[in-house]
């Protein structure tokens, strides 16, 4: 990442900071939680009521900065009238997306992540177990793409489409979910971010 790039992305974060303050504020009828969460750039941020009481929580993905040092994380933030606690860690990742949808049909919404890992790119498939989430499966790696649950095939559950730059390069990919396992089922032109 050149200064230029990083001087953009550090315009983004602090866009992306204010924006979370003013959610919390309106949300908390414009009273400061006082509590902070990590500002992220090139990754990605989400909001589901993942423990299904009422309250939206967060997953937030992507690069942090440290001085001049570079690390990634992803992590679940539980919501309450108080703002954001950390609740889970998941697989840091940059150039990140997340998507949620109740794949499984058991009531509570599940969580597919993918992006540049510390190696390769990865997505993701996350299983939501009384607000606690399993590694269910495991497609094709991406970074600087999109995941999204679409019931393409009209039958009631969701399935989901992949695309970004895998390790083979640029991919777009249709999953159909068959009982809660996902298998290939289309290859489209491939294109990232
Ligand atoms: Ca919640
Ligand atoms: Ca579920
Ligand atoms: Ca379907």
């Amino acid at each position: 990442m050149n200064l230029r790039d990083r001087d953009i992305e550090i315009k983004k974060m602090k866009k992306f900071i204010v924006l979370l303050f003013l959610i919390s504020q309106a949300e908390a009828s414009l009273i400061d939680s006082g509590r902070s969460l990590p500002p992220v750039m090139a990754g990605a941020v989400s909001s589901a009521d993942y423990n299904n009481d009422g309250w939206p929580d967060l997953a937030i993905s992507g690069l942090t900065l440290s001085g001049y040092s570079q690390t990634s994380t992803t992590n679940l933030f539980l919501g309450s009238q108080t703002g954001f606690i950390e609740d889970q860690a998941l697989p840091p990742l940059t150039g990140s997306v997340i998507a949620w949808a109740d794949y499984d049909m058991d009531g509570d919404l599940d969580l597919a992540i993918s992006g540049y890992g510390p190696s390769v790119p990865i997505t993701k498939l996350f299983k939501n177990n009384s607000g606690l989430f399993s590694e269910a499966q495991s497609l094709i790696g991406v970074g600087a793409g999109a995941i999204s649950f679409v019931d393409v095939d009209n039958d009631g559950d969701q399935d989901l489409a992949i695309c970004g730059s895998s390790t083979a390069g640029p991919v777009t990919k249709l999953f159909k979910n068959q009982y809660g396992t996902f298998t290939e089922a289309q290859s489209l032109t491939g294109v990232y971010r």
